[in-house]
């Protein structure tokens, strides 16, 4: 897009929206507190590196399509990575799981892995001046096989496991450490059953047994912060999932952990973007897991939809924005993985721009004061300003591509790098 083009149109944005009493200049400056942690496994479908052509397995996460290009080692997933950050404007972290660590060719299990393998990437962080976030990984993995990881009935697998997320938030608390930005450790296990369970009450109480020693060293919250992240159901756990949303609510207030929202987690007619204010009441800080479900969890790439501008809207209107943190998860293998994560990054981000254009002053002022008619009229008028005039000047002096001028650098790419792996 041509610069000329991006400038004349923002000064017409400006003016529109200023009729609202809405400044842009400061709008675009206070998108540098909207910090989305990108979801490193975009890049390979969630396969990590423990060993050669590692793939998803188990957990009732699925990810179709085998599209060209996907990133077979870490270098590969790092260049990946350096391609998508050089075509987002605003700031990014990098959220890990502990399959991508470097291993050296060696078979590391999940109970011996130390921050050894994990010193490249905080360097890899440092040299970019980003924060990293970290994931236990209680998936693809023989001792998660029969459906149970942290609430397994099996004393050895439990344990196994147990020992698995201690390790992750040493590392998590030695990332955070290193780069001088708290490092969000997330725990999400697969645990569940097909059919229905007798003993859903015993599952649930090892569940709390485990979290509980699993946590049970303190990280100063400087370094490292815990979120515990629920969901409905898996595909082979329809009918229990035993880290449900009741259960992980009640441990994240009782102990002071942040909730994990996944908008692919709950009945598809809930709204995550309704439980912000809700849960904010009584914990301390939330962790999004941004993605798009269709039907399932079925993690479809993020656009900006409903759902997401309600979630965006909600954090910017309770003035929330440091106390949620805002990380991705979606995995979609059936288009270029690279243009799928800028697409489902920049929808986040936009979905966050919009939200701060929100003349929301006048809104709050109809509401109290009955006029429910203009109110909904002033939030239908908003979908069609100048919107787009905004996002691609946010973009020109984040000297990224503008529009869709990042499609022919992905297309660049791949015909450069992606289509010779
Ligand atoms: C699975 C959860 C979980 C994973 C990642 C890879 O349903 O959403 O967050 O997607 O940990
Ligand atoms: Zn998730």
């Amino acid at each position: 897009m041509k610069k000329e083009i991006i400038e004349k149109a923002y000064q017409i944005a400006k003016e529109q929206y200023a009729g609202f009493g809405v400044d842009t200049d400061a709008v675009i400056k206070q998108m540098n507190d909207v910090v989305i942690s990108l979801h490193c496994w975009q890049t390979d479908d969630v396969g990590g590196f423990e060993k050669p052509n590692a793939e998803l397995g188990g957990g009732g996460i699925q990810v179709t399509g085998n599209y060209p290009g996907k990133a077979k080692s870490i270098s590969q997933m790092r260049q990946d990575l350096d391609i998508v950050l050089s075509l987002l404007p605003g700031k990014q972290r990098l959220n890990l799981h502990a399959i991508y660590g470097e291993f050296g060719g060696k078979l590391v299990d999940r109970d011996q892995i130390g921050v050894e393998h994990f010193q490249g990437w905080i360097n890899w962080a440092k040299e970019r001046k980003m924060g990293l976030d970290f994931n236990a990984t209680c998936f693809s993995h023989p001792k998660a096989d029969d459906g149970f990881t942290l609430s397994s009935k099996n004393e050895g697998n439990r344990r196994f496991w147990v020992e698995h997320v201690k390790r992750c938030r040493a590392i998590a608390a030695e990332m955070g450490k290193q780069l001088g930005t708290p490092c969000v450790h997330n725990t999400w296990i697969p645990d569940g059953s097909k059919d229905v369970p007798v003993d859903r009450s015993g599952h649930r109480t090892l569940l709390k047994q485990s979290l509980d020693e699993a946590f049970s060293v303190q990280y100063p919250k400087e370094y490292m912060k815990d979120a515990v992240e629920s969901k409905l159901f898996g595909i082979g756990a329809e009918a229990m999932t035993v880290g449900s949303h009741d259960f992980y609510l009640g441990y994240a207030v009782k102990n002071n952990k942040l909730i994990c929202l996944d908008n692919g987690h709950f009945h598809l007619t809930e709204q995550v973007g309704d439980k912000i204010s809700a849960v904010l009441q009584f914990v301390d800080e939330l962790l999004l897991h941004v993605t798009r479900p269709i039907r399932w969890d079925s993690d479809h790439v993020v656009t900006l939809n409903d759902e997401i501008q309600l979630i965006a809207s909600e954090i910017v209107r309770g003035k929330f924005l440091k106390r949620v943190n805002i990380g991705l998860d979606f995995f979609d293998a059936s288009i270029n993985r690279i243009g799928a994560y800028v697409i489902g990054t920049r929808a986040t981000q936009q979905a966050f721009l919009f939200a701060l254009l929100e003349p929301t002053a006048i809104m709050k002022q109809y509401e109290e004061t009955g006029k429910n008619f203009e109110r909904l009229a002033l939030m239908e008028l908003m979908k069609t300003r100048l919107f787009g005039a905004v996002w691609d000047y946010y973009c020109l002096v984040n000297n990224v591509p503008a529009g869709i001028d990042f499609i022919a650098e992905i297309q660049k790419y791949e015909a450069e790098v992606l289509a010779k792996r």
